[in-house]
């Protein structure tokens, strides 16, 4: 039997297996533990309802009215714990260089230390799950293995749904695949006869990586992307540092086949940070005529350049972890038709039927609610019912729109990679980039709003690279530099396009201009449009760009271009969500220039870029 230690023969960070098998490292992370017991899970449907059926007995999730929610279950999370936590998010390479300007750096060595204190005896009196799952499809060309152990049933019943968990995963490790091992635990041992609370957790969280050896340690949350360790942990910060030494990328994107009138098909990935739209625009359902969207993935894609040098794409998820708030049948329909059964809902209102409630699913609330925090409410009660951050947790095959093909382990080839942000000011509804070193541009100084999906205060402009802030593993400046060079890998025909948009831009009386959700598939059809005129397929069989105009900050929709027809958008709303002021803009640049200068190390290709917008700006 062959096997090949997680992270080519690096040390483990934590623990130290006697052998490179799965079953030295259950072992060892048992021993430091000290579970009461160790189950094997196996992904079944079966193990699935028994951990759900036990947890509706031990009060950590209610069972909905089966009749109005089938299937379908709510988890409400200690107020403590409700989302992810940067500030306890670490990145740990031996060189501190390489975790860059923009994460929490710890030694591997201290940390392990750290870790070895917080986790012994973290599981006294609890059950210790050994999961191993499956990133993309089992064994695809694309995808990734690993074995996640969690103290925390919930955990394991969203591993089940986020990720293809199977015992097929420790076949796989036997012959030879490499692998993630990642360490949950909630941090709250049980003393004898201690009785268990609903959401157990810890104030003392670590959300912890080790690039080089490709491990992942948890501790003290329950949480989303702090506990689901296959999604941000692995899909993303892992695995984006797998893909600088491998060749490839690993993105906070969505994905999608888009259908035109003229039956050709497009994919495009998407990056726009936490609570910004990649879910509603996975799921898009087109107010445009004889176009149509299918849902590939809603988060994280991987892409790899394939022999034809196009860019291949596959979503290594299996299901969606959803913002439940604004999602609505006029916002989200496809979603709320996704969400009809076995979904596990966390931090959502309960009606009084049994039933799920969250601000923006229906335009009047309920008149009495249970919210979030188990509490009564009613519409003067003056806060939310569902918290901000509160999630969907389903599978992504029961959503109407998702491609027949979704789980094809070969991927879509991308034919544009979209960028976005939440900006109420200076960035136009659509730009596309001049070239590939300017769309990484765009990409690099992507800034945005703050949300309510991690820690921080709400509103507060801040940069966002790539949507990777808090996702990537390894120095985002080497991130942009390994943008460059996959766009130098790829065949020059086969690049894909790359275009930036905001959703989100305010008229001075603070509403949106753009009506957004549906009417994006606008926006869309534009891009497909500069695609066919690049391909040479435009109807007016014309390669030029008449569809576009140039500004200093990249391609925009000529008049008319872009698709307004039935729509109630006032001229002059339009010409808002176009315009770039060159001397707002002056300012954009100049914290540009400040924000590279703090990065250090920025690749000189994307400093030329700045220079030529300023250049642009002042011409
Ligand atoms: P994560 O799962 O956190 O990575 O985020 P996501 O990008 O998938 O977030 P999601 O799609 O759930 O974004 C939800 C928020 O974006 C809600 O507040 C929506 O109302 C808002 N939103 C999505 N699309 C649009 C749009 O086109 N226009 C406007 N104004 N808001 C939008
Ligand atoms: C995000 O915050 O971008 C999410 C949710 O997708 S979580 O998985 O909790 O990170
Ligand atoms: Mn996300």
């Amino acid at each position: 039997m062959s096997i090949t230690l997680p992270a080519r023969g690096t040390a483990h960070a934590v623990v130290t297996p006697a052998d490179g098998t799965v079953e030295a490292w259950v072992a060892e992370v048992a021993a430091l533990t000290t579970p009461d017991q160790v189950v094997w899970c196996d992904g079944s449907a079966g193990e699935k309802q028994r951990l759900l059926d036990q947890m509706v007995e031990s009060g950590s999730l209610i069972k909905l009215n089966e009749d109005l929610r089938p299937g379908s279950y709510l988890a409400r999370s200690a107020p403590s714990d409700v989302a992810r936590v940067e500030s306890r998010t670490f990145i740990c390479p031996p060189d501190q260089a390489d975790a860059g300007p923009t994460n929490n750096w710890r030694d591997p060595e201290v940390m392990g230390e750290e870790l070895r204190a917080a986790f012994r005896g973290s599981m006294r009196g609890r059950t210790m799950y050994v999961v191993p799952f499956s990133m993309g499809p089992l064994g695809g060309p694309i995808s990734q293995v690993g074995v996640e152990i969690t103290d925390s049933p919930y955990v394991v019943v969203s591993m089940h749904v986020m990720t293809r968990v199977s015992r097929h995963v420790l076949d796989l490790i036997d012959d030879g695949a490499q692998w993630v091992p990642a360490v949950h635990s909630v941090g709250a041992p049980l003393a004898d006869d201690e009785q268990d609370v609903a959401w157990p957790c810890n104030d003392l969280k670590y959300i912890s990586h080790f690039p080089q050896s490709r491990e992942i340690w948890s501790y003290g949350s329950g949480y989303g992307g702090n506990a689901l360790l296959g999604k941000k942990c692995f899909a993303l910060r892992i695995a984006s540092a797998m893909g600088r030494d491998e060749g490839w990328l690993a993105e906070h994107m969505l994905l999608v086949r888009v259908t035109a009138p003229t039956g050709r098909r497009y994919h495009l990935a998407a990056a726009f940070p936490s609570a910004c739209g990649k879910t509603n625009l996975a799921m898009l359902r087109p107010t445009i005529p004889d176009w149509s969207v299918q849902t590939l993935g809603d988060d994280i894609v991987w892409m790899r350049p394939d022999e034809e040098g196009a860019l291949r794409a596959i979503n290594p998820e299996a299901g969606f972890f959803g913002v439940a708030p604004g999602t609505g049948v006029d916002t989200n329909p496809t979603a709320i038709a996704t969400l009809t059964h076995d979904v596990i809902f966390t931090n959502v209102a309960l009606t009084d039927d049994g039933d799920v409630w969250w601000e923006g699913l229906t335009p009047e609330p309920p008149a009495h609610l249970i919210d979030w925090t188990g509490a009564d409410w009613t519409p003067d009660s003056g806060r939310p019912a569902a918290h901000p951050n509160s999630r969907f947790t389903v599978a992504a095959a029961q959503c109407p729109t998702i491609a027949p093909d979704w789980d094809d382990p070969a991927g879509v080839p991308v034919d544009a990679l979209v960028f976005g942000g939440r900006r109420a000011t200076n960035v136009p509804l659509v730009t596309q980039a001049f070239s590939w070193d300017h769309g990484v541009f765009l990409g690099a100084t992507i800034s945005s709003e703050r949300t309510a999906a991690a820690e921080g205060v709400v509103g507060e402009l801040r940069r966002d690279p790539f949507a990777m802030m808090p996702f990537c593993g390894y120095a985002m400046p080497d991130h942009w530099a390994h943008w460059l060079h996959m766009g130098d890998v790829l065949a020059p025909h086969r690049r894909p396009a790359i275009f930036q948009v905001n959703w989100f831009r305010k008229g001075s009386d603070g509403r949106f201009l753009w009506p957004g959700f549906g009417e994006n598939s606008r926006v869309i059809a534009w891009m497909v449009d500069q695609l066919d005129r690049s391909r040479g397929l435009h109807p007016d069989g014309s390669g030029g760009d008449e569809g576009a105009t140039l500004s200093p900050v990249g391609l925009v929709p000529a008049p008319g271009a872009l698709d307004v027809d039935g729509l109630d958008l006032p001229e002059a709303d339009l010409a808002e969500l176009l315009a770039v002021d060159p001397h707002a803009w002056q300012a954009e640049a100049a914290l540009t220039a400040e924000f590279f200068h703090e990065m250090g190390g920025v690749p000189e290709r994307l400093t030329r870029q700045l220079t030529a917008l300023e250049d642009r700006l002042s011409e």
